[in-house]
């Protein structure tokens, strides 16, 4: 079995114990990090969700394998993140009210710091008026980025969005969105400046936004 495809394994079966010495591995053995990611990483958590759908594993197992991730995700970041944090100021972060998911928040997180932002992560279950309490405290702020991952919580991504216009926040940022459940015909519909599906091209249209 190849090294990313043991990572993935471990991180499909909630292999806390294992996934810091696979990764070391896969790096080792001349995998690049953003293949350990994405073909590793990525993978088996579509693989994990499946198999919840399809009732095969329940959520316990599910939150394993976010913390089998979340462990070799850590071990990762050094190879990922660039050094330039900050040049293009400052990236307001969150997942949206009633949402507890943040691994794709977190390598949105990850990409944006690596284009050079430096990130205010408000972590998961975001009220509206603490993204906006967020832009006001940082006024030199002109990006901000709201995450949803769950179809009940894109009426929480809609009442989000619309806080920040109602408060004025456009005239100050762009508002990104993102999650497995948004489109950009939905990111058009309730008024955000920009959608994209992965944390790699959400880092590149972040850079296009303050450019
Ligand atoms: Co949840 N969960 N979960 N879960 N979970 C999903 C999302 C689900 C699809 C599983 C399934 O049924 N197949 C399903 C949602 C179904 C739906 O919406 N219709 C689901 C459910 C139902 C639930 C609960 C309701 C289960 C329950 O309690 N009965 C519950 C809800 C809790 C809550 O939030 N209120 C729940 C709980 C959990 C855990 C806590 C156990 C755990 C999360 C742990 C954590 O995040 N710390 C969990 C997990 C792990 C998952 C799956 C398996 C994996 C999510 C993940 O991390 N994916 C997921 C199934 C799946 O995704 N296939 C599932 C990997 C991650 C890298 O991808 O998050 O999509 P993603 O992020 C991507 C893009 O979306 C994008 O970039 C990222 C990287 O490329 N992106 C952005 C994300 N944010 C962005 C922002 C941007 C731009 C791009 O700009 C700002």
């Amino acid at each position: 079995m190849s090294k990313i495809k043991e990572v993935a394994a471990a991180v499909e079966n909630g292999k806390v114990k294992l996934i810091e010495g696979l990764v070391q591995e896969a790096l080792d053995a001349g995998d690049a990090a953003d293949a350990i990611l994405n073909e590793g990483m990525i993978g088996a958590m579509g693989i994990v969700g499946a198999k919840f759908q399809a009732n095969e594993i329940f959520v316990p197992e599910m939150l394993v394998a976010a913390k089998t991730m979340k462990k070799g995700v850590e071990l990762l970041k050094p190879h990922l993140a660039g050094d330039s944090v900050g040049k293009h100021g400052k990236y307001i972060l969150g997942t949206v009210a009633g949402d507890l998911h943040d691994i794709g928040k977190n390598l949105v997180g990850l990409m944006i710091e690596s284009a050079g932002f430096e990130v205010i992560d408000l972590g998961v279950d975001v009220p509206a008026e603490k993204f906006v309490e967020a832009i006001k405290a940082n006024p030199d702020c002109k990006v901000v980025g709201a995450s949803a991952l769950l179809t009940t919580t894109m009426d929480s991504l809609k009442n989000t969005v619309q806080t920040m216009i109602d408060a004025g926040c456009k005239s100050q940022v762009k508002i990104m969105v993102g999650g497995a459940p948004i489109t950009q015909e939905f990111a058009d519909e309730i008024g955000a400046d920009a959608y994209t599906a992965d944390a790699g091209s959400a880092a590149v249209m972040a850079v296009e936004l303050v450019s």
